[in-house]
Protein backbone atom coordinates (compact mmCIF):
# COMPACT_ATOMS: atom_id res chain seq x y z
CA UNK A 1 0.00 0.00 0.00
CA UNK A 2 1.20 3.56 -0.69
CA UNK A 3 0.22 5.48 2.14
CA UNK A 4 0.34 9.12 1.10
CA UNK A 5 0.18 12.41 2.61
CA UNK A 6 -1.66 15.36 0.62
CA UNK A 7 -2.63 19.23 1.16
CA UNK A 8 -6.06 20.06 0.65
CA UNK A 9 -7.33 23.35 1.00
CA UNK A 10 -10.91 25.06 1.05
CA UNK A 11 -10.14 28.26 -1.03
CA UNK A 12 -11.86 31.25 0.36
CA UNK A 13 -14.89 31.09 -2.00
CA UNK A 14 -15.84 27.71 -0.68
CA UNK A 15 -15.19 29.16 2.88
CA UNK A 16 -17.60 31.73 2.47
CA UNK A 17 -20.53 29.83 0.32
CA UNK A 18 -20.32 27.43 3.45
CA UNK A 19 -19.11 24.20 1.50
CA UNK A 20 -16.34 23.45 4.23
CA UNK A 21 -18.63 20.97 6.37
CA UNK A 22 -19.86 19.21 2.94
CA UNK A 23 -16.22 19.07 1.68
CA UNK A 24 -14.47 17.27 4.65
CA UNK A 25 -17.40 15.42 4.76
CA UNK A 26 -16.68 13.93 1.21
CA UNK A 27 -12.75 13.28 2.08
CA UNK A 28 -14.31 11.53 5.25
CA UNK A 29 -16.65 9.25 4.03
CA UNK A 30 -14.05 8.15 1.11
CA UNK A 31 -11.64 7.07 3.55
CA UNK A 32 -9.43 9.39 4.17
CA UNK A 33 -7.69 10.08 7.33
CA UNK A 34 -7.74 13.85 8.77
CA UNK A 35 -3.91 14.64 9.85
CA UNK A 36 -4.34 18.10 10.46
CA UNK A 37 -6.37 20.91 9.86
CA UNK A 38 -5.94 24.83 10.29
CA UNK A 39 -8.77 27.81 9.49
CA UNK A 40 -6.37 30.76 8.42
CA UNK A 41 -6.47 33.58 6.58
CA UNK A 42 -2.86 33.47 3.89
CA UNK A 43 -0.75 36.54 4.12
CA UNK A 44 0.33 37.89 0.44
CA UNK A 45 4.05 36.75 0.70
CA UNK A 46 3.26 33.05 1.74
CA UNK A 47 0.70 32.35 -0.30
CA UNK A 48 3.00 33.62 -3.49
CA UNK A 49 5.29 30.73 -2.43
CA UNK A 50 2.85 27.96 -2.23
CA UNK A 51 1.78 29.22 -6.15
CA UNK A 52 5.14 30.18 -7.17
CA UNK A 53 4.83 27.57 -9.70
CA UNK A 54 2.45 30.28 -11.62
CA UNK A 55 4.58 33.63 -10.98
CA UNK A 56 4.71 35.04 -14.50
CA UNK A 57 1.24 33.94 -15.40
CA UNK A 58 -1.76 36.51 -16.63
CA UNK A 59 -4.00 34.66 -13.90
CA UNK A 60 -1.30 35.28 -11.14
CA UNK A 61 -1.91 38.68 -9.44
CA UNK A 62 -5.78 37.67 -9.70
CA UNK A 63 -4.77 33.96 -7.95
CA UNK A 64 -3.11 35.65 -5.25
CA UNK A 65 -5.18 38.67 -4.15
CA UNK A 66 -8.34 35.66 -4.48
CA UNK A 67 -6.48 33.20 -2.18
CA UNK A 68 -5.54 35.54 -0.05
CA UNK A 69 -9.08 37.55 0.44
CA UNK A 70 -11.12 35.46 3.06
CA UNK A 71 -10.50 32.56 5.53
CA UNK A 72 -9.16 29.03 3.79
CA UNK A 73 -9.87 25.81 5.10
CA UNK A 74 -5.97 23.71 5.56
CA UNK A 75 -5.62 20.57 5.58
CA UNK A 76 -3.67 17.12 5.53
CA UNK A 77 -5.18 14.22 4.48
CA UNK A 78 -3.68 10.74 4.50
CA UNK A 79 -4.90 7.62 2.86
CA UNK A 80 -3.63 4.58 0.34
CA UNK A 81 -2.73 7.38 -3.01
CA UNK A 82 -4.25 10.10 -1.17
CA UNK A 83 -2.88 12.30 -3.27
CA UNK A 84 -4.46 11.49 -6.63
CA UNK A 85 -7.74 10.13 -4.55
CA UNK A 86 -8.00 13.78 -3.51
CA UNK A 87 -7.81 15.26 -6.74
CA UNK A 88 -10.22 12.68 -8.66
CA UNK A 89 -12.62 13.45 -5.74
CA UNK A 90 -12.06 17.43 -6.42
CA UNK A 91 -12.16 17.28 -10.06
CA UNK A 92 -10.73 19.17 -13.20
CA UNK A 93 -9.17 22.92 -12.55
CA UNK A 94 -11.91 24.21 -14.76
CA UNK A 95 -15.41 23.47 -12.90
CA UNK A 96 -17.60 23.60 -15.54
CA UNK A 97 -15.61 20.57 -17.35
CA UNK A 98 -15.43 18.74 -13.83
CA UNK A 99 -17.45 15.76 -13.61
CA UNK A 100 -20.92 15.60 -11.32
CA UNK A 101 -19.94 14.01 -8.01
CA UNK A 102 -16.73 16.12 -8.04
CA UNK A 103 -16.61 18.74 -5.33
CA UNK A 104 -15.71 21.06 -8.87
CA UNK A 105 -18.31 19.80 -10.47
CA UNK A 106 -20.92 20.06 -7.70
CA UNK A 107 -20.34 23.25 -6.73
CA UNK A 108 -17.95 25.43 -8.84
CA UNK A 109 -19.09 27.69 -12.07
CA UNK A 110 -15.48 29.15 -12.79
CA UNK A 111 -11.41 28.27 -12.86
CA UNK A 112 -10.95 31.50 -10.65
CA UNK A 113 -12.81 30.21 -8.38
CA UNK A 114 -12.96 26.55 -8.04
CA UNK A 115 -13.35 26.10 -4.68
CA UNK A 116 -10.51 23.89 -3.27
CA UNK A 117 -6.88 22.85 -3.70
CA UNK A 118 -5.21 19.84 -3.13
CA UNK A 119 -1.89 18.97 -4.33
CA UNK A 120 -0.92 17.33 -7.54
CA UNK A 121 1.84 15.16 -6.49
CA UNK A 122 3.97 13.68 -3.56
CA UNK A 123 6.48 16.23 -4.16
CA UNK A 124 4.48 19.15 -4.11
CA UNK A 125 2.18 17.78 -1.44
CA UNK A 126 5.55 17.98 1.26
CA UNK A 127 6.42 20.57 -0.14
CA UNK A 128 3.28 22.69 0.45
CA UNK A 129 2.26 20.64 3.82
CA UNK A 130 5.74 22.46 4.44
CA UNK A 131 4.39 26.03 3.98
CA UNK A 132 1.15 25.93 5.94
CA UNK A 133 1.97 23.05 8.86
CA UNK A 134 4.69 22.60 11.30
CA UNK A 135 6.21 19.11 11.83
CA UNK A 136 4.42 18.94 15.06
CA UNK A 137 1.32 19.86 13.94
CA UNK A 138 0.63 16.43 12.32
CA UNK A 139 -1.51 14.27 14.34
CA UNK A 140 0.03 10.66 14.09
CA UNK A 141 -2.88 8.05 15.35
CA UNK A 142 -4.66 5.12 14.69
CA UNK A 143 -7.96 4.95 12.88
CA UNK A 144 -10.13 1.97 14.45
CA UNK A 145 -12.16 2.29 10.70
CA UNK A 146 -9.37 1.31 9.06
CA UNK A 147 -9.49 -2.38 9.22
CA UNK A 148 -13.46 -1.89 7.79
CA UNK A 149 -11.53 0.49 4.82
CA UNK A 150 -8.45 -0.90 3.86
CA UNK A 151 -8.19 -4.87 3.03
P1 LIG B 1 -5.17 23.11 -9.91
O1 LIG B 1 -5.71 24.00 -8.82
O2 LIG B 1 -6.27 22.27 -10.50
O3 LIG B 1 -3.97 22.31 -9.50
P2 LIG B 1 -3.34 24.84 -11.35
O4 LIG B 1 -2.29 24.40 -10.40
O5 LIG B 1 -3.04 24.75 -12.81
O6 LIG B 1 -4.72 24.07 -11.10
O7 LIG B 1 -3.72 26.35 -11.05
C1 LIG B 1 -3.81 26.81 -9.72
C2 LIG B 1 -5.03 27.69 -9.61
O8 LIG B 1 -4.86 28.86 -10.42
C3 LIG B 1 -6.33 27.06 -10.12
O9 LIG B 1 -6.95 26.26 -9.13
C4 LIG B 1 -7.14 28.25 -10.49
C5 LIG B 1 -6.10 29.23 -11.00
N1 LIG B 1 -5.96 29.15 -12.47
C6 LIG B 1 -5.32 28.19 -13.18
N2 LIG B 1 -5.40 28.42 -14.50
C7 LIG B 1 -6.12 29.56 -14.62
C8 LIG B 1 -6.58 30.33 -15.73
N3 LIG B 1 -6.30 29.96 -16.98
N4 LIG B 1 -7.33 31.44 -15.47
C9 LIG B 1 -7.62 31.81 -14.21
N5 LIG B 1 -7.21 31.15 -13.12
C10 LIG B 1 -6.48 30.03 -13.33
MG1 LIG C 1 -2.07 22.96 -8.93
Amino acid sequence: MATEQTYVMVKPDGVQRGLCGEIISRFERKGLKIVAMKFMIIKKETAEVHYGEHKGKGFFDSLISFITSGPVLAMVLEGDNAVSVCRNLMGKTNPQESAPGTVRGDFGMVTGMNIIHGSDSTKSAEREISIFFKPEELVSYKRTADVWTYE
